[in-house]
């Protein structure tokens, strides 16, 4: 039995426009997800957390600025304005977003030391946020995502998603990119050779 679910990636203030880390029209995708939700049975969400002083804050290493790299034990690093940090108001879902049904609100990025772009696994490729066991005891196998940003979290997710074994569809209209020196272009190209469907 394969079930369908919606997965919303981190569509929080500080991705959208007044943000810390705005992404271009990031509010924008509100209505449209509103509409998936209320298609969905089964709705997922997913919350960037940060502790304050998080590893992947740019403001953390000296020198630095955001959007600049560094390499990390796990590899390379992009460096972020602070932003997400647990309880903030940076942190919640947009307000218009109508999250209320959703089953499962998954945090990620919570470790001061890892970023976890993925809601699958952080960005050491190795620790994992449980998200996988959980759709497979719910036979949770068909997936659509939406969200920001669609080149970072969204990318990282569905490309973990299809190495698990889910199918996985992302509605393109429905999430907004940062797009980092191409990255966009970058991860559209392995989300396809990943055999992620870009609806
Ligand atoms: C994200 C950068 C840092 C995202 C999260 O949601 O795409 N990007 N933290
Ligand atoms: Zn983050």
């Amino acid at each position: 039995m394969a079930d369908k679910a919606l997965i919303v990636i981190d569509l929080q203030n500080d991705f959208c426009p007044g943000g810390a880390l705005a992404v271009a029209g990031g509010d924008e995708i509100v209505p449209l997800v509103n509409r998936l939700i209320v298609e969905h049975e089964h709705v997922i969400l997913t919350q960037d957390w940060h502790p304050a002083g998080h590893s992947s804050f740019a403001s953390e290493h000296e020198g630095k600025n955001p959007f600049e790299t560094v390499t990390m034990p796990y590899g390379e690093q992009t460096l972020w304005p602070d932003h997400c940090i647990q309880g903030s108001r940076g942190a919640e879902f947009h307000e218009k977003l109508e999250w209320t049904k959703a089953e499962l609100v998954v945090r990620k990025g919570f470790r001061r030391k890892i970023d976890s772009y993925s809601a699958y696994f952080e960005n050491d490729h190795e620790t994992p946020t449980g998200l996988a066991g959980y759709l497979r005891e719910r036979s949770l196998s068909d997936l659509t995502m939406v969200g920001l940003a669609t080149d970072f979290c969204v990318a990282y997710s569905a490309l973990d998603a299809a190495r698990e074994g889910f199918s996985v569809t992302v509605v393109m209209d429905a999430c907004r990119a940062i797009d980092l020196g191409g990255s966009l272009a970058a991860m559209t190209s392995m989300m396809k050779d990943a055999g992620v469907r870009l609806a």
